[in-house]
């Protein structure tokens, strides 16, 4: 196996340390062999391991060959300078252990190859260091690895910043709300055997000495319609399943359950129960476990379960209809489970599912539901049991995870830490309200990632006194203003067309919304398009242009989906996502970001396949090129002075072996040496920048050629000492 070693010399002694490229060191009895694959093979071999150093970085084809070598050689993580991009392996690497987080704790981010946890590290040195607050925004589509890259960033954290002096266990809570979280709120779908089916925005607090002290969820968007209808191929949340396989006998006798999830009408749906990759009953264990860590009580627990009993329990009602074609309820037994384990008047339950109240001259009328609306009603309240319970276990866990010591005055002086785990931008055959609130939402993060990614960028700059050349990108503001623009973007007019309750439809929204936003370049109806696209768009629906692409909604369901988020005092016209989308952006603008990008690698789920089509797709919708080419409008390298001199000094006999002064100076005259032109780079206050690939690539070339000679002479001493 080749061993990955870099040589750097220290005087006369060879050091080994960190991997730069592939080098075999062989030790035998005819002596030392060193032999190393020279960076220009290295480099046609894996690859760049920052896009920055791509020749021809506006070339797509050139950005996907690169991920393709990396990948090929299972180097999953490459850099968009501070950008890592992650491509899911779908295999374990073993590169996840504690020894990785040792070697990548305190080390320069840019002298070790990528990794997860050379970003963990930086990220968390700067909130010590600069005690300013951080956010990890990670992204990506469906099964692509945000969720996998989450924990294990958790999981740095927990494993290797010191212990709190006190409430330690804040540590293994922290973990621990994962698979509870997971189990309420993940599913098997097609794309992913653990798809998350809510966004997480997760904070982590640490007190002045860099340990975590407490946390904070925010949950947004729960897809509650999983509850009562799943997709061919897909499941409903983890933890009906797990607790049917899992649950002690005693427990589901209680609960009226049988273990078998094809008695319940809410699991057959997507008919795949049974997942190979999945164990619902040791999960369940682990779920169970870590309720009690989480500081659930024995009735909490036992409450919790009612609850999901119930849910499992609702969806077995039946209905039949009377000789006036009214409901009603046929099922006894359901009904007396769900009134035990809702503690509900049985009466007050069968009226629920089979009535629907009316206000008609200020009396309060009961008027009946035929059997297409109880079910509708059924399943409405299934939905609304579920979602709530899940904000309640947010809101518990979240107590669970509070500092215990808010009030000290140590609280004050905590530093966040803030990890995104997000939904990534969705485009299916048929789309509906919920992937018009993931895409708005994505697109609200990208607006957010490409103005930050310049503003740090013309920062740098600033601060190291080099002039700013305006770099040219596509703002995607229009298309958000598009969408929540007061008055007259896509959601006021849905917020307004749902104030009319009775008289307004999803036809009449979709009417409106043409009449608006008729000349929006970024908008298009059946009615607005021209002969050619015509043929595409169906009457209900209305395409958006979104900077990752076309996307053909389906309005069917606007309304009633958008009623369900509505805050119920409606004097103000907005909707909670898109107000709880602003707070998200406001916190994560608060802080300092960080991003991993993932890409799934094939939609097979299967390690080692590499889709080209499916990956240029996610790097177009990722806007990897759009940050790629703003990363690089000046020049593509920068070092601090420092690290540069440390790497490249045995190249000039002036700074070699140590140089005495600034290292400013030292880097100045060994440039210099290597015969750089003035237009090549520039010299800032604190980092040197070069402005193209080939002059680095050059100068590592003769770093190559002098360690080679440095490996011969090695070689020859040890055969003379022998
Ligand atoms: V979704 O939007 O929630 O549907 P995610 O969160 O992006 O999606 P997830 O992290 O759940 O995807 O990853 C999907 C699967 O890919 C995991 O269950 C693992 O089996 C696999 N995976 C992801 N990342 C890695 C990794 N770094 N190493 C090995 C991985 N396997
Ligand atoms: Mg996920």
């Amino acid at each position: 196996m080749a061993l990955q070693v870099e040589l750097v010399p220290t005087g006369e002694i060879i050091r080994v340390v960190h991997p730069h490229r592939p080098c075999k060191l062989a030790l035998g009895s005819d002596g030392v062999r060193v032999t190393m694959e020279s960076a220009l093979t290295a480099r046609d071999r894996v690859g760049v391991q920052d896009f920055v150093l791509l020749e021809n970085f506006t070339s797509e084809a050139a950005f996907i060959e690169n991920l393709r070598r990396r990948f090929r050689e299972n180097l999953i993580y490459t850099y968009i300078g501070p950008v890592l991009v992650s491509v899911n392996p779908y295999r374990d690497l073993q590169i996840y252990s504690r020894q990785h987080m040792e070697r990548y704790r305190g080390v320069s981010f840019y002298e070790v190859p990528p990794h997860l946890f050379a970003v963990a590290d930086t990220v968390y040195r700067a909130l010590r260091t600069e005690r300013r607050d951080q956010a990890v925004m990670i992204s990506g589509e469906s099964g692509a690895g945000k969720t996998e890259a989450t924990k294990r960033l958790l999981q740095f954290y927990a494993e290797t910043c010191p212990a709190p002096e006190r409430g330690g266990a804040v540590r293994d809570r922290l973990l621990q709300s994962n698979p509870v979280l997971e189990a309420f709120g993940n599913a098997k779908t097609l794309r992913n055997d653990n798809s998350s089916r809510f966004g997480k925005y997760m904070d982590v607090q640490f007190d002045f000495k860099g340990a975590p002290v407490g946390g904070h969820i925010l949950s947004y968007l729960l897809e509650k319609s999983r509850v009562v209808h799943q997709n061919h191929g897909e499941r409903n949340f983890h933890v009906f399943y797990q607790l049917l396989e899992g649950g002690e006998e005693e427990t589901l006798r209680r609960l009226g359950l049988e273990r078998n999830p094809q008695s319940y009408l809410y699991l057959v749906k997507g008919q795949c129960a049974k997942v190979s990759s999945i164990n619902d009953k040791s999960d369940w264990k682990v779920v169970r476990k870590a309720l009690t860590v989480i500081d659930f009580t024995e009735d909490e627990v036992e409450d919790l379960l009612s609850i999901v009993a119930s849910v499992l329990h609702l969806g077995n009602i039946h209905f039949a209809a009377d000789e006036e074609s009214n409901a009603q309820v046929t099922t006894e037994n359901q009904l007396k489970y769900l009134t035990r384990l809702l503690s509900v008047e049985g009466s007050t339950l069968r009226e629920a599912l089979t009535h629907r109240k009316i206000i008609a001259k200020g009396e309060e009328l009961l008027s009946p539901l035929n059997l297409e609306q109880a079910a509708y009603a059924r399943d409405a309240l299934a939905k609304a049991v579920y979602s709530r319970t899940f904000t309640w276990l947010v809101g518990k866990i979240n107590r669970s995870l509070a500092s215990k010591d808010a009030e000290s005055p140590s609280w004050r002086s905590t530093t966040v830490l803030g990890l995104l785990d997000i939904y990534g931008f969705e485009v299916f055959q048929h789309n509906s309200f919920e992937q018009f609130c993931i895409n708005y939402c994505n697109e609200k993060l990208q607006q957010l990632f490409i103005e930050l990614t310049l503003k740090s960028e013309q920062e740098e700059y600033e601060a190291e006194g080099i002039a700013w050349e305006p770099v040219q990108y596509f703002n995607n503001k229009i298309i958000c203003d598009l969408v929540e623009e007061k008055f007259k973007g896509i959601i006021s007019i849905l917020d307004e067309e749902c104030l009319r309750p009775g008289e307004a439809t999803d036809l009449t929204f979709l009417e409106k919304l043409e009449d608006t936003v008729k000349h929006h370049p970024h908008f298009l109806t059946h009615k607005l398009a021209d002969q050619r696209t015509r043929k595409s768009l169906g009457r209900g629906e209305f395409r958006l242009l979104h900077y990752a692409g076309e996307v053909t909604y389906s309005v069917t369901g606007f309304l009633d989906k958008n009623n369900d988020l509505l805050f119920r005092n409606l004097k103000e016209v907005a909707t909670q996502f898109k107000m709880s989308l602003l707070q998200l952006v406001e916190i994560l603008q608060s802080k300092e970001p960080a991003y991993v990008r993932c890409i799934k690698p094939n939609d097979a789920k299967q390690p080692g396949r590499f889709d080209e089509v499916l990956i240029r797709h996610q790097v177009k919708y990722l806007g990897l090129m759009e940050n790629l080419r703003v990363r690089r409008a000046g020049f593509a390298y920068r070092r601090k002075y420092e690290a540069f001199l440390q790497r490249y000094k045995s190249l000039c006999p002036e700074t070699w072996p140590t140089w005495a002064g600034r290292p400013q100076d030292g880097v100045a005259v060994l440039v210099r040496h290597l015969g750089y032109k003035p237009e090549e780079y520039k010299m800032g206050r604190t980092k040197i920048f070069i402005r193209f690939p080939k002059t680095l690539f050059a100068t590592e070339d003769a770093l190559e050629v002098r360690r080679q000679s440095l490996a011969t002479k090695i070689q020859a001493a040890w055969r003379g000492f022998h």
